[in-house]
């Protein structure tokens, strides 16, 4: 079997969550950059393959998907089933699907609120709302952390790795997480994670973006 071909942007959190999923996996993957600031997402060869086009994106032998939550999912039921990644135990899954649900319908959206008006909308401010939304889901993921070590208990499971990719991103970009003890602790201990390096080097490159907008206070 051909390696899975991954398309990928190291900027993206998305698509640096499903690389630490390969990573943590050790999956034989082939990864093709999307340059995302020179639209090649746009490209009618990238449209065809996803006409949504987003990535992560992933080509595995012909079956393609997209969607981090959906790739990460597929990719532990399909190679590692046994993995704790993704527990099999109903109850355990369920608060690993409810926090993938808050990274992608909660924490993700409020740092995007934040990068879009900057970046997309030339806002010179972040607005006190969208700032008090960014650090209440802080707060949650703080809460979550100070009930295990690990987001959804004592192991490390996909909600690590989604919320991990997230979280390093708002702090890189200057959020005061002092108050969120647990929160820094748990931050120390993904320093452990396979791809470490790989996702801080993606959230460096973005960081350099972002600022180049905005250098004010998150
Ligand atoms: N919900 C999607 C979000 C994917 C997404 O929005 N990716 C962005 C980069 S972070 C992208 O590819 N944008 C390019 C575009 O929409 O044209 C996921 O989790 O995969």
């Amino acid at each position: 079997m051909a390696p899975i071909i991954f398309y990928h942007n190291a900027l993206s959190g998305p698509s640096r969550f499903v690389l630490l999923v390969f990573r943590s996996l050790r999956l034989d993957v082939e990864i093709r950059n999307i340059d995302l600031r020179s639209q090649q997402q746009l490209t009618p060869e990238f449209i065809k393959i996803n006409p949504q086009h987003t990535v992560p994106t992933i080509d595995d032998n012909g079956f393609i998907l997209w969607e981090s939550n959906a790739i990460a999912q597929y990719l532990v039921e399909t190679y590692a089933p046994e993995s704790p990644l993704y527990p099999k135990d109903t109850k355990a899954r369920a608060l690993v699907n409810q926090r993938l649900q808050f990274y992608m319908g909660t924490l993700l959206q409020r740092i995007r609120a934040i990068i879009i008006g900057v970046i997309k909308e030339g806002e010179k401010n972040i607005s006190d709302l969208k700032r008090s939304h960014l650090y209440e889901a802080l707060g949650y993921t703080n809460g979550f952390l100070s009930e295990s070590d690990w987001i959804a208990g004592n192991h490390v499971t996909l909600a690590d790795l989604a919320i991990y990719v997230t979280v390093s991103t708002i702090v890189s970009f200057g959020a005061d997480i002092s108050e969120y003890k647990f929160l820094g602790a748990w931050l120390e201990r993904c320093k452990t994670l396979p791809g470490f390096e790989e996702n801080s080097e993606g959230v460096k490159t973005f960081t350099a973006v972002f600022k180049s907008f905005y250098d004010g206070k998150v």
